[in-house]
This record gives structure tokens, sequence and C-alpha cells, in this order.
């Protein structure tokens, strides 16, 4: 952990290595993922069934089970959830619903001033992928996140594809999979399930947008397929920033830096406050609940490695353009005022307003989406929406009177262009 004092010489200088710090896995594994998508895509299944066996021990036989898991099975896993799992994920499912359905957009249609009609149809996409990964990160609130905002969209069949090393099952993957109505589950992994989806085998139908998180293989997948399919985003390591003023439990908000801390050892939790005492009180919170965690292992790497504590004078004057320097996944403002705060940030993937709004609140049952822009990106970038799984079409429609009037305009350009059948198209017609 670093503590940083705003007003210090070197602060500048130490904030900006912050703000510029790539924690994004560096591996090189593009030349790898090439090749695995370049047999996926001459040999389908058979290579399916090769990279199975080597990366996952998973073997894929002519047995059908081997390779998809029904929708039975998932139906069976939801059944066997204890009570109070089971109600807490269909209530976070309904919430995640009723958020995003407040996403659709509306289609436009009018006649502008010359009585030319124009307009933007929407329509979803027919065929989404979603990666579950295995082992660690095989959440099931991100197949939440993935799954419903695809079905609010519209989409016609809703794929699932996760490893099952060994041949082992998540079964709350599976119960998830079910509350979310996904059309088909399969057993594949890695960058050879990537591309399964993107071009297709034999067994599997291509899809038209892939998303969800995975490893660095799965990720560099994605990136190398789009263009031949729609991708969500590349997400990195989750962040959290949380600005907190001394008025704060310092158990709550040590509890909030590590619940980013603890997903990854390339986490990033950074706390602003505007007392030294406080900062220290926080840092003292942190050691012992560090001492409590099952996850110690991995959110004491990430609190050591990337973890941050500054101390600025005056919060409201410094907090916010720090803030945007940084742009975080998750901004937390356990402030009094946070609304005032709010107001002057303007590069954040989610905030949290008030000391009583944790951020896993957000992760679980609020309703946006927790697929959030990681490592800067939320300056141009947003959380995974039902847009995410739809298009639109623009539309146009003259009838002579409107052609006679913008009609000539198009000829002029057409013409300047050294494009002649393109003039023509309209002369014709005028
Ligand atoms: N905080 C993560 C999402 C998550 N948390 C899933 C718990 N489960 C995204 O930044
Ligand atoms: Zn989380």
């Amino acid at each position: 952990m670093r503590r940083l004092t705003a007003n210090s010489d070197t602060f500048e200088t130490q904030f900006t290595r912050i703000v510029n710090d790539r924690r994004e896995s560096d591996a090189d594994v593009a030349s790898d993922v090439r090749g695995i998508i370049a047999q996926v895509r001459q040999k389908g299944d058979d290579a399916l069934i090769d990279f199975s066996m080597r990366y996952d021990k998973h073997a894929l036989t002519a047995d059908v089970s081997s390779w998809r898991i029904g929708r039975d099975q998932c139906k069976i896993a939801y059944d066997m959830l204890m009570p109070d799992v089971r109600e807490a994920l269909d209530m976070a499912a309904q919430r995640i619903r009723t958020y995003h359905e407040g996403q659709l957009p509306q289609d436009r249609d009018y006649r502008d001033e010359t009585n030319v009609r124009l307009g933007a149809r929407w329509n979803a996409v027919e065929a989404a992928g979603l990666y579950v990964p295995g082992g660690r990160a095989a959440y099931p609130s991100s197949l939440l996140m993935n799954a419903i905002p695809a079905k609010v969209a519209g989409v016609d069949r809703l794929v699932v594809t996760t490893p099952t090393p060994h041949g082992q099952m998540n079964d709350l993957v599976l119960a998830a999979a079910h509350v979310c109505g996904v059309d088909e589950m399969w057993r594949i992994g890695g960058a050879q399930a990537i591309a399964a989806l993107a071009y297709g085998t034999r067994r599997i139908q291509p899809v038209d947008v892939i998303t969800g998180p995975g490893n660095a293989w799965v990720a560099e997948a994605k990136r190398q397929l789009y263009g031949v399919v729609g991708i969500d985003m590349v997400a990195g390591p989750s962040e959290i920033l949380v600005i907190a003023d001394e008025k704060n439990d310092p158990d709550w908000i040590a509890a909030d830096l590590l619940s980013q801390s603890e997903h990854d050892p390339s986490s990033q939790s950074i706390l602003i406050t505007d007392d030294a005492n406080y900062a220290a009180a926080v840092e003292d919170a942190v050691d012992v609940l560090l001492a409590q965690l099952s996850t110690k292992m991995v959110a004491r790497e990430s609190w050591e490695n990337n973890g941050v504590v500054i101390v600025v004078e005056d919060l409201m004057a410094e907090a916010p353009a720090l803030a945007d320097r940084l742009a975080a996944e998750h901004v937390l403002l356990a402030i009094d005022e946070p609304e005032a705060m709010f107001a002057k940030i303007r590069h954040a993937g989610s905030v949290f307003l008030g000391r009583h709004t944790p951020e896993a609140i957000g992760d679980y049952v609020a309703g946006p989406n927790h697929v959030l822009p990681t490592g800067r990106r939320a300056r141009f970038s947003s959380g995974l929406s039902v847009l995410d799984f739809m298009k639109r079409t623009s539309f146009i429609s003259l009838d002579e009177k409107a052609l006679g009037e913008i009609g000539p305009a198009a000829v002029a350009l057409a013409e300047i262009e050294g494009l002649p059948a393109h003039a023509r198209s309209v002369k014709v017609r005028l």
C-alpha cells in the first residue's frame, strides 16, 4: 500500500504513475490464441475435443451430455439451492431485469421540415454468446448481469459456454442459467470456446455478439474475433475508489476497499480522505480485516501491491479532479452530501452515493450492470447494457416533391465525387 499526501512535492509524480499504471496481464498470448482460433476454424468440433482435453482435462465424447448441459439439469440445480440463496437469486434477477427494461431504446420515425420521412428502428441481435469462466471467477451474479440484458433486448438464442475442468460442473452457474432462461449451455472454455461461438462448428451454431469475462486467452480471443462478431469490452482487473471523510466507521471503509482487493491480485483499491489520522485508522482496520478474510491471500497481495491512500486537504475541492483522472470502475462517495460531489465527477463506471451504499450492493442486487469499464476506460465507455445486444437500422423515405427539394444537392455532390451513376439515379427521378 502506498500513502500519498496531496500537498507534497512528489505527489504529482506519484499520482501520475498510479494513473498510468497498467495492471493488466501482459502475458503474450496473442500468437497462441491465433493458433487456437485457426484450429477451431479448420477442424471445428475435433479441435474442441483436443483443446478441452489438453486445457480442461475434460473429454468431449459421443455422449452429448459431455458437450452440453441440458435445461433440465439447470432446473434441478436451481431446485436444489438453499431457499435463501434461491430467493436471493430470484430477487437479484428481478431487480436487474426491471432496471434493464428501462434501457430499451425508443425507435424514431418523423418528418422533417422538408417532409422527408426519417427514423431508426432498433432490433436485437439474433444470437448472443456468454462466456462464464471456470474456477474462482465463476460468479452466478456475472451470469445474471450478462444474460438478463440480452434477454431483455430480445435476443432469440442465448448461448452460454463454460469450461468444466475434470468434468466438474458449477451448480450455482447452472442455477443462475435457469433463472435467466439461457437457451443452450456448452461445456467448453478458453479461446477455443470464443472461436467456436464466433465461427460455429458442426455442433455449435455461431452467434452475433459475445460478452462475459475471462482469462487472458479469452480476452485476447475476443479482441482478435471482434469484427467477425460484436463483443462487449475487454475488461481488466476491478477497481474501487472510495472518497470518505472522517465521520465513517473505519471498519466500513476497510471492508469497502477489500471488497475489490479480494477479486484478484491485480485489483486496485484507493482511498481519498482529508484527515491523516483517519487514513491511519482505516489502514489499521484493513490490516485487522485482512487477517480474518478467507480471501486474505488474494486481498493482501492486491492491497500491498496496488492499494493507495491519498490524503488531501479539502475533499470537495480536490477529490473530484483526482477521481476524473483515475476514471475508476467504481467510485464510492462516503460523505454527507454525495450529490454535490457527484455533480463534479465526469469519469466513473458507476458511482455509489452515501454511507449506506456499499459497492457490493451494485455487484449483486441494486439493478444496474456490474460489468463496468476498468483501467480508465470510463473516460470513453460505459457499463454493459441492453444496447450491447441491439443495433439500429436507419430509414429514409421521400416523395417526388421532397426529392425535388434535396435531390439537386445530392447530384452536385455525386458529380464532384466523380460518381456519375449516383448522380444519374437522382436526376432521372427529378
Ligand atoms: N465487482 C465485480 C463483480 C462481482 N463482484 C461479481 C462480486 N461478484 C465487477 O467489478
Ligand atoms: Zn465485486
